[in-house]
């Protein structure tokens, strides 16, 4: 009798009897069985049949500082011990909650005065609608009162987060809120790879401009965006995108909402994606790198411009989250941006791990599946071509990222597919070395792959 193999049984069948997981097909899942994940150390997991795998995902975009971290639940176990809960609502407060508020404006700059704490990314996005409609009306301005996000974007999952994200296999399940409209992505290698990349970037950006003067001026609150999408499939805009789509929101007077859900906390090289990507947006969203996915922690960090008038005029804020200011989570946020400074993660991203991916992406770029690979800071993608000098994909029905997606499996790396895009966020802790064991995993993959395709007659190149 194999007891790991019983272990692993036993837990698969209960999870299929009992455990509804999220985004997922369960007559699949119950034919296969679930991966049960048992333990975690630095940038690699441990399934319960002891396969050590590289996770180029950081969990889901989170880990930013990798597993294992002693100091994490260090100040964990020490917040709970002396005041494991307490609410923000009635005039009180907690200790974690206003320090991380004051780390989190210091870290996002000058532009910024606080933050309203939640425990997600998709409610962060709730808040932000509340608080541009609630700005606005504060106004005398109640008719702005729409918000302009863009397809394929991702902000999350509850009805307010789906209806901002531009994913429409998530809009068939149940409609949208009113008062969201949507525009075109800014993904140059899919929607114009023959035009010159800037003159692409004004022109995507130049197409919120027509929305605004279609839905009129007047009626518009806020512009929400991904410095650099995640889920969509780590599509990096050029460089002339984001500075155009400030201008435009400036000059009809438009709120500007950046998600930072994944891109906040170092993951591109600097504090926040923003700071990067050249804008200053009147809201940021934050969650999973705040704790590096230790525990449940998100918000949004609100500019002087919007703090100003709600707390002058705005009256009381009709919202907020049981969890808002949570004094254990925060207490691990402090421990986890402590750790980012004293490892100098965010400068490691951006001088030394963050380039020394892009040149290996680069090298990538040769074999005979790899199109369109690009990286910033340490997420990155590319897509599988049948055909990459006539620029021809597979047929979706192919399915064909997610064979590549079950040969890293196999190899034990985890990478993600988005439709035929392979994308990676490994954690920030990741060393040159690790780089190369993961660069080694994916060619394996890769070849792999090529081999079934062209064991099916779907592609003639020789590997
Ligand atoms: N905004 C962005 C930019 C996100 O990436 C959310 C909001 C929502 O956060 P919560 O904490 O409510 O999940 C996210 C979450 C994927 C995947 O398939 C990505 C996310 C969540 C689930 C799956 O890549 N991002």
């Amino acid at each position: 009798m194999n007891t790991i193999t019983d272990f692993t049984n036993d837990i698969q069948a209960i999870d299929s009897a009992h455990f509804m997981h999220p985004f997922t097909d369960h007559k699949g899942l119950s034919a296969k069985g679930a991966r049960i994940i048992t333990k975690a150390d630095n940038i690699y997991i441990w399934d319960s049949e002891g396969n050590k795998i590289l996770d180029a995902m950081s969990g889901l975009w989170c880990v930013n500082v990798g597993y294992g971290q002693q100091a994490l639940v260090d100040a964990a176990t020490k917040q709970m011990t002396e005041l494991p809960y307490y609410n923000s609502f009635f005039q009180t407060t907690n200790v974690p909650a206003v320090k991380l508020a004051e780390k989190i404006v210091q870290l996002a700059g000058e532009h910024y005065s606080h933050v309203f704490f939640s425990s997600s990314g998709s409610e962060s996005n709730d808040t932000n609608i509340r608080m541009v409609r609630h700005y606005w009306a504060t106004l005398g301005q109640p008719e702005r009162f729409t918000i302009i996000s863009r397809n394929n974007a991702y902000h999350g999952s509850t009805m307010a987060g789906m209806s901002l994200g531009g994913m429409g296999g998530m809009h068939a399940q149940g409609g949208m809120i009113p008062g969201i409209a949507h525009i075109e992505q800014p993904y140059h290698y899919a929607l114009a790879p023959d035009e010159d990349r800037d003159a692409f970037g004004i022109r995507a950006a130049g197409w919120l401009e027509d929305k605004i003067l279609e839905l009129g001026v007047d009626k518009v609150a806020a512009f929400i965006g991904e410095p650099i999408q995640g889920a969509g499939g780590v599509i990096i805009p050029p460089k002339t995108y984001w500075p155009e789509i400030q201008r435009i929101c400036d000059k009809y007077d438009i709120l500007l909402i950046c998600d930072e859900v994944i891109c906040g906390f170092g993951r591109i090289g600097k504090w926040f994606g923003s700071q990067l990507v050249g804008c200053k947006p009147d809201l940021m969203t934050f969650a999973k790198g705040v704790t590096s996915g230790y525990l449940p922690l998100g918000g949004v960090v609100v500019g002087k411009r919007v703090a100003q008038v709600l707390i002058e005029k705005g009256g009381e804020f009709n919202h907020g989250y049981t969890y808002s200011g949570h004094p254990v989570a925060c207490a691990v946020a402090l421990a986890n941006i402590d750790i980012i400074e004293k490892q100098g993660l965010v400068e490691q991203v951006l001088n030394e791990t963050g380039p020394y991916l892009a040149q290996k992406y680069g090298e990538l770029a040769s074999h005979p599946l790899v199109g369109g690979a690009e990286t910033i800071g340490l997420m990155a993608g590319f897509v599988l071509m049948r055909d990459k000098a006539n620029h021809v994909m597979f047929e979706e029905e192919l399915g064909v990222g997610m064979i590549c997606r079950g040969h890293c499996f196999g190899n034990g790396l985890i990478m993600r597919a988005v439709g035929d895009r392979m994308i990676i966020a490994p954690p920030l802790v990741i060393s040159k070395t690790q780089i190369d064991e993961m660069m080694a995993l994916i060619y394996l993959a890769l070849d792999k792959t090529l081999a079934d395709l062209q064991q099916q007659g779907l592609m003639k190149i020789a590997a």
